[in-house]
Parts: C-alpha cells; sequence; structure tokens
C-alpha cells in the first residue's frame, strides 16, 4: 500500500442483519458483559485470575516484564508444566475416566481416549523420549497424520520441556528439511502415513529425503498408522517398538512460565518461514481462557470439535492445548470432508453430538457450493455455538452457516488471531455479542486492538485503516526463532510501539471491528484503496456464487484493475451473461469504483493447507506471469485448471 496515500482501505460494505445472543446462553454464558470493564479497569490483574485458571507449582513474581519492548515476559518466576494441566490434573480430580477426544479415522476406525489413557499414552511418550536422548530444549520436528499419536507426541515433548516444531503432513521433503534445519531438531516424529481422500498417503518418503541431509537428526520415531511399506533406515524406531514397553508413569517437573513450548512456521508470502515461537504460562493461560470465553465451553456437556489441522496454530491452541487445558471433550478427524461422502463432517456431528463446531470460511462456502440439501440429511440439532477462523467470513458464509449448520439459534463467533498471537484476539462473545455478519466485533476482555491511519492515529468510527495491538498479550509470540531483528522489522517497526499484524481493518458506527484481509492485498484502483474482502463479500452475496478471490492486476488506465475469480454454487449454470450480471451486482453493492474489470468463472481456487486463497498466485495469473512458489498449496494443478479459463476472460 502506498505509504503516503491518504486514502484509508475502502469502508464499501453496508450490512444491517443483526443476531442477538440467545438469552438461555446469555443468561449461563461463563464470560458475560462485565469482563470488558473488569479487564478495563485493570488488565494486569485480569490476566492474572484467568492465570489462575491453571495449576501453578509455583506463583509468578511479575505478571508482566516489559523493560525490554518488543521482548515481552508474562509471569516472571512462575513455574508449570503445561502436559500436567492439560492431562493429569483431571485425572487427579476424579474425571480420568472423562473422554478426551473421540477420534474418527478417515476410514471409519475410531478410538476413544480418556483423560487417563492421555496420561498413560503422554508418559510413555515422554519416557521413550528421554531413552532417545531428547532433553529439556531439544527441538522435536512431528510431521504426522491426525492420528492421536500427534497430540501425544506435542504433549509429550511439553512434559519434559522439548520444544515442538509441527509440520503440516502436507507439506514438502524441502519444506520439512528447511524447518528441521532451521530449530536444528534432534529428533522426528512421523508415521508411516495417514488417510487422504480415501487412500493411504505416504508420509515416511519424504521424512527419509528431508531427513538424508540434516545432521542434526538423531533418531526418526515412526507411528504405524497404515500399515504401508517402509523402508527402515538407522535412525529409524517405530513406536510401537519404543512406546509401548515404556513404564506408563512419568513425573511431569515443572518449567519455568517462558519456557520455550514450541516453533511453528508461518508461511508468509515469499520470504522465509519464519519460527514463530510461543513460550509456557502465558500461551497457556490465553488460549485456555479464550478457549472458555469464546465457545462458552462447559466441559461437563459440551461436545467440542474443531476441524482444523494439528499442522496449523488453529489445532495447536484449540485442538490440543485449549481445549485439554479446560477438561474438554473433543472429536478429532483424520480426513476430508468429501470422504467417503459429501456429508462425512455432519454425519461426525450427529454420531457425536457436537455441540460447538469451530471451522474456516474456506469450509463453509465448499458446503455452500455443495448444496444446501447435504447438512439438511443430517440431525445437527446438537449445535449451540459455530466458530470461524482464518479468513474473514462473508456475510453471506456466515448467514448460510447460521442458517444451515446452526439451525438459525446458534451464534457464530468469528475469530480473529494469527499464528504469532498464539490464541484469539478479536471475536464475538457467544452470550454478550450481537452477532453481524461478517464482523469479527471487538478485542477480547485483557486485549488492546486498535485501527490505526498510516500515521498510526487512532480512526474514528466509520473509518477504516491498519490493525495493530497497542499492549502485550500473554499468548504473544516471543520472537522469531534465532532472529530478533526480523522480530522487530517484521510486527514492531511499522508503528511505533505497536504490533502491526500486516491485516487491514475498519470500524463501523457501533465502534466494531470488521477485517479487510492482509494489506498486501489491498488493491489501488484509481486512487482508491480497496480491499479484497469486501468485493469478494459483494461477490458472495450474489445467489449464483459460492466463492471468489479478487486481484488488483496492473492497469494502464485506473493503475491497478480488480480481476475477480468465481466459482459458482451447485446448481448455477456458468452462462455468457453471468460475468456482466456479476459486475453489475458489485457496482450496486458497492458502487461503480469497485466493479471487477474482469471476471472469471473457475472450478477451484488456489489455497494453502489452512485454507486460505492465495492471491499473489492469481495476481501471477491476471498479469500473465510465470507463477511463484506453489509449494504451499494444497493441490497445485488448480492452477492448470484456472489457467484453461484465461482465453474465456470477460
Ligand atoms: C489463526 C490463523 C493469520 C491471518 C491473519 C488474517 C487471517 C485469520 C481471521 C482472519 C479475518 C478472521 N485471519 N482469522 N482474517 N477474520 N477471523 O489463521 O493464523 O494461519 O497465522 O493466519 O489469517 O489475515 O493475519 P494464521
Amino acid at each position: 500500500m502506498a505509504p503516503d496515500n491518504k486514502e484509508t482501505l475502502s469502508n464499501l460494505l453496508q450490512e444491517s442483519r443483526r443476531f442477538p445472543p440467545p438469552p438461555e446462553l446469555a443468561a449461563d454464558a461463563n464470560v458475560k458483559a462485565d469482563a470488558y470493564d473488569e479487564a478495563a479497569a485493570d488488565r494486569l490483574g485480569f490476566w492474572e485470575r484467568a492465570a489462575d485458571r491453571l495449576s501453578w507449582a509455583q506463583r509468578w513474581e511479575t505478571t508482566l516484564d516489559w523493560s525490554n519492548p518488543p521482548f515481552a515476559k508474562w509471569f516472571v518466576g512462575g513455574k508449570l508444566n503445561v502436559a500436567y494441566n492439560c492431562v493429569d490434573r483431571h485425572v487427579e480430580a476424579g474425571r480420568g475416566d472423562k473422554v478426551a477426544y473421540h477420534w474418527e479415522g478417515e476410514p471409519g476406525d475410531t478410538r476413544e481416549i480418556t483423560y487417563a489413557d492421555l496420561q498413560r499414552e503422554v508418559s510413555k511418550a515422554a519416557n521413550a523420549l528421554i531413552e532417545l536422548g531428547v532433553e529439556k530444549g531439544d527441538r522435536v520436528a512431528i510431521y504426522m497424520p491426525m492420528i492421536p499419536e500427534l497430540p501425544i507426541a506435542m504433549l509429550a515433548c511439553a512434559r519434559i520441556g522439548a520444544v515442538h516444531s509441527v509440520v503440516f503432513g502436507g507439506f514438502s521433503a524441502d519444506a520439512l528439511r528447511s524447518r528441521i534445519h532451521d530449530g536444528q531438531a534432534k529428533l522426528v516424529i512421523t508415521a508411516d502415513g495417514g488417510y487422504r481422500r480415501g487412500n493411504p498417503n505416504a508420509l515416511k518418503p519424504t521424512v527419509d529425503e528431508a531427513v538424508a541431509d540434516s545432521p542434526t537428526v538423531e533418531k526418526v520415531l515412526v507411528v504405524r498408522r497404515t500399515g504401508q511399506d517402509v523402508a527402515l533406515t538407522d535412525k529409524d524406531v517405530w513406536w510401537h517398538d519404543l512406546v509401548d514397553r515404556q513404564s506408563d508413569t512419568h513425573e511431569a517437573r515443572p518449567h519455568d512460565a517462558e519456557d520455550p513450548l514450541y516453533i511453528l512456521y508461518t508461511s508468509g508470502t515469499t520470504a522465509k518461514p519464519k519460527g514463530i515461537l510461543h513460550t509456557t504460562g502465558g500461551y497457556l493461560t490465553q488460549v485456555a481462557y479464550t478457549h472458555h470465553a469464546v465457545f462458552d465451553l462447559k466441559p461437563e456437556t459440551d461436545v467440542y470439535w474443531c476441524s482444523a489441522d494439528i499442522g496449523w496454530v488453529t489445532g495447536h491452541s484449540y485442538i490440543v492445548y485449549g481445549p485439554l487445558a479446560n477438561g474438554a471433550t473433543s472429536v478429532m478427524y483424520e480426513g476430508t470432508p468429501d470422504t467417503p461422502h459429501r456429508g462425512r463432517w455432519w454425519e461426525i456431528i450427529q454420531k457425536y453430538k457436537v455441540s460447538i463446531f469451530y471451522t474456516a470460511p474456506t469450509a463453509i462456502r465448499t458446503f455452500m457450493k455443495w448444496g444446501d440439501d447435504i447438512p439438511a440429511k443430517y440431525d445437527l440439532s446438537s449445535l449451540r455455538i459455530l466458530g470461524s477462523v482464518g479468513e474473514p467470513i462473508n456475510p453471506e458464509a456466515y448467514v448460510w452457516y447460521r442458517e444451515h449448520i446452526g439451525g438459525d439459534r446458534c451464534p457464530v463467533v468469528d475469530t480473529w488471531w494469527q499464528t504469532e498471537t498464539g490464541g484469539i484476539m478479536i471475536s464475538p462473545l457467544p452470550g454478550v455479542s450481537e452477532g453481524k455478519p461478517g464482523a469479527a466485533m471487538r478485542p477480547l476482555p485483557g486485549i488492546t486492538a486498535d485501527v490505526v491511519d498510516d500515521q498510526g492515529h487512532s480512526v474514528p468510527n466509520g473509518g477504516g485503516g491498519f490493525l495493530v495491538v497497542r499492549d502485550p498479550w500473554p499468548a504473544m509470540l516471543r520472537t522469531i526463532w534465532g532472529d530478533d531483528q526480523r522480530f522487530i522489522d517484521t510486527y514492531w517497526s511499522r508503528f511505533e510501539g505497536m504490533y502491526f499484524p500486516g491485516d487491514g481493518a475498519k470500524r463501523d458506527e457501533d465502534g466494531d471491528l470488521w477485517l479487510l484481509g492482509r494489506v498486501d492485498d489491498v488493491m489501488l484502483v484509481s486512487g482508491h484503496n480497496i480491499s479484497t474482502t469486501e468485493v469478494e463479500s459483494a461477490l458472495v452475496s450474489h445467489p449464483k456464487v459460492a466463492e471468489a478471490a479478487v486481484v488488483g492486476a496492473t492497469d494502464p488506465v485506473t493503475g491497478q484493475g480488480i480481476v475477480a475469480f468465481t466459482i459458482l454454487r451447485g446448481g448455477a449454470e456458468e452462462s455468457e451473461d453471468i460475468a456482466k450480471e456479476l459486475r453489475d451486482h458489485v457496482a450496486r453493492t458497492l458502487g461503480p469504483i469497485a466493479k471487477p474489470r474482469q471476471i472469471l468463472v473457475v472450478p477451484e481456487l488456489p489455497k494453502t493447507r489452512s485454507g486460505k486463497i492465495m492471491r499473489r498466485l492469481l495476481r501471477d495469473v491476471a498479469e500473465n506471469r510465470q507463477l511463484g512458489d506453489v509449494t504451499t498449496l494444497t493441490d497445485s494443478s488448480v492452477m492448470n485448471l484456472i489457467a484453461e479459463k484465461l482465453p474465456s476472460a470477460k
């Protein structure tokens, strides 16, 4: 975005639908409106009380040490064990028989894992890591499918103070190798493979390739999941040989509140992935509190399901650490939503009587495309709260989710956060906030987010600009692994004394926040900054459109012209007139300035493994350039399908 451009991000979209919280939910909510006042009056005191929800072996002396910004230390002097908090304390409190995970394999095999089971399995795995020579502070790379051994491996690391670095089970050998090298991992934990789209999908050959030139790796611990043939090297150890014979007790020793818990890499757009470092006490405090507050979790009665992959931060914070710290019963599913049929997720919700469901807009838009009749076949009446994360949720997708999945009774919580923030930062509270389709609403109690102009001044209601966070928060990244300077440059240099996440936002007349996408994606058309999110939401509000991605392509007249890639909803026919119809629709909804120059109907959009649209690649297509790096794409053949559509550009 041009630094001296006085226009702020556009503020075009009008959305007037409102959904007040259901009265029973509001009356019985874990967190009520007074939490905002309480936190505003004494922010640190508020986080101390949130930290008191955990079990500490030793209480902290200083809540926040901000003497050397931007390097924060939370709960200084405090000691705790994350695995003890997530597992043992629930068993000690007599809840050992409670299910921690209803695990569902893609082929239909299942496993029930209680908190007592988890305690035994994590203890065995911790003892195995010790036998392999893993010590506190060592890094362990984890490259696994969505099987119970994945959270078990993470918790085993946390238990002994080793730092895990989970790498998505779909990433290439190169991606895995660079993460192993950056973290200098001593051990890799993997599996022969996992199930995806109905077939075993091998992981071990990728690990072999990555480990072949990774001298720091001493051993590779391999879980047998699919039973496919595996070539064993002299570094390999089978999980069932080593872990199964260990003692199922292990005493969890406390770690320092600021000891590293994990590294997780964010891909960024082009540059070298950043190893985001999270530590122990502040991280667990915030993920546990936000999971309790945003999802109103009642551990005795709720069944919670977050459909993310654990290889993404959403899985770390809201499949593993937050829910377990709160003693939740969760569903964990290995596979894809369309295997063996497109109703699989709804079948799982019906089967386990899921009451809280957390997913991403990309999935919701896919279901819209597949048609309303699919979820309608299942009993989804157990649901009471729906969550969204990963991208701005288009108002139309929000309303569809609320209606077709939530039976028009479940509040939708749109949660904004990042790998870097560790936990949810901006979100409605389901028993407090009036739902506004497309708005993430307000910073949670204890979080001080703001929208500023390019000079760093707060914008008034009705204004747009850059999202910032003003004060340090407990789960914030502590640095980029091995690169403090890059941490400062990336997040703390754009605006003096403020954290800049890289997202645009607007504040509406009520003071509520709307996220407008990455500022790198903002389009500059005839001197106006137009947000990709708003144009995409306008397109998705047309009854024939399921998904849309827009980019700004160089234009001799307007600077940039808007090029839109759209996927039609199930049943909608691609016709000659559709491009005109959609262009007119955008002009009517947002104004003529936002009218796309070009509209392409495509079968798929390029997405990352966590479901984010890769607009950078679409920009390459729109500008007829060679494609940039495609290694983080879920499916690289998508780009060929899109390129084939180009000659029919209208
Ligand atoms: C949790 C996660 C972070 C980026 C973030 C923003 C986008 C995530 C969002 C959202 C609008 C939401 N994002 N949630 N944008 N509304 N509710 O996604 O982490 O993979 O690091 O991505 O995702 O652009 O900056 P991560």
